[in-house]
């Protein structure tokens, strides 16, 4: 049970995602409600992408316009207070375009930006001129932003092999604009022998400052939504008035009890579990 959100009188803070849907509920939209739900926050959503999948893969998707996301989340804002934001998977320029716009005209504080690039299972969910759009408008109105190695790879435009490659990257993220970076590093130690003792690491950079996040290396292919959760978690946290580090860790804590907990739905990659 979550003892936090026991008191069902009081108002909680409003997240905000605008990220994908995936119909299957492993990742985007729906990961986002139950992630933000399960830290007592109060969840809302503009569908950026509907695409079409399930544990196996992703087989499509219809895009949406800047006028569905500029009427999607137009009404919520102007309604509530929104405590915090993330995005997601935001497909092509005129979607990230406009939900830049959203943002910055109405002051939206507390955003995580996690730069969705492909999906667990190999699928390229935004082409390379649109990550551009999105480093260059969204990169510099974030708290923080959340990239995987395989994203921090693609944004960077280098390849990332080490600790210090890791540190050249973040650096090339602060220069694009990004405040704080969270380099999510569970690919790189992830492929080593199994009598190694695996190691999931995060690296958070705060300005300068680099703080490192280790937790245990589940060894499992329920693995779906384990980055929109991340930065669900962290948003929901700071939407509690967490500190950076400390949203970060609660959400690293969350996310790895969701995998070991994992209810292995599914021919592929399942889904985690995002019950507290
Ligand atoms: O995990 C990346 C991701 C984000 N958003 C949506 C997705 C996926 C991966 O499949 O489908 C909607």
């Amino acid at each position: 049970m979550n003892t936090e959100s026991k008191d069902k009188s009081q108002i909680p803070p409003v997240c905000l995602t605008v990220a994908g849907l995936d119909p299957s509920g492993g990742a985007g939209i729906i990961a986002d409600i139950k992630t933000f739900t399960a830290f007592g926050c109060f969840a809302t959503a503009a569908i950026a992408s509907l695409t079409f999948q399930n544990t196996t893969g992703v087989f499509g998707a219809v895009h949406q316009t800047a006028d569905s996301i500029r009427g999607q989340v137009l009404p919520v804002i102007e309604d509530y207070i929104i405590a915090a934001t993330k995005t997601g998977m935001l497909p092509n320029r005129e979607v990230i375009e406009e939900t830049g716009r959203l943002i910055k005209e109405n002051n939206l504080k507390n955003l995580v930006v996690d730069p969705v690039v492909r999906s667990t299972s190999g699928f390229d969910l935004i082409d390379d001129a649109a990550l551009r759009v999105l480093i260059e408008q969204l990169f510099p109105l974030a708290e923080v932003v959340t990239p995987n190695l395989p994203e921090a790879e693609r944004i960077a435009r280098m390849r990332i092999e080490n600790e210090s490659d890791i540190k050249k990257a973040a650096r090339i993220m602060r220069d694009f604009g990004a405040k704080n970076v969270l380099i999510k590093g569970g690919h790189l130690f992830g492929g080593e022998s199994e009598n190694q003792n695996r190691k999931a690491i995060d690296y958070l950079f705060v300005g300068e400052d680099l703080q490192i996040y280790e937790t245990e290396f589940i060894e499992t292919n329920a693995t779906h939504g384990t980055g929109c959760t991340l930065a669900a978690a962290i948003t929901a946290n700071l939407a509690l008035s967490k500190s950076l580090a400390e949203a970060v860790g609660a959400a690293k804590e969350f996310v790895t009890e969701a995998i070991r907990t994992a209810p292995h739905l599914g021919r592929g990659h399942s889904p985690i579990n995002l019950l507290r």
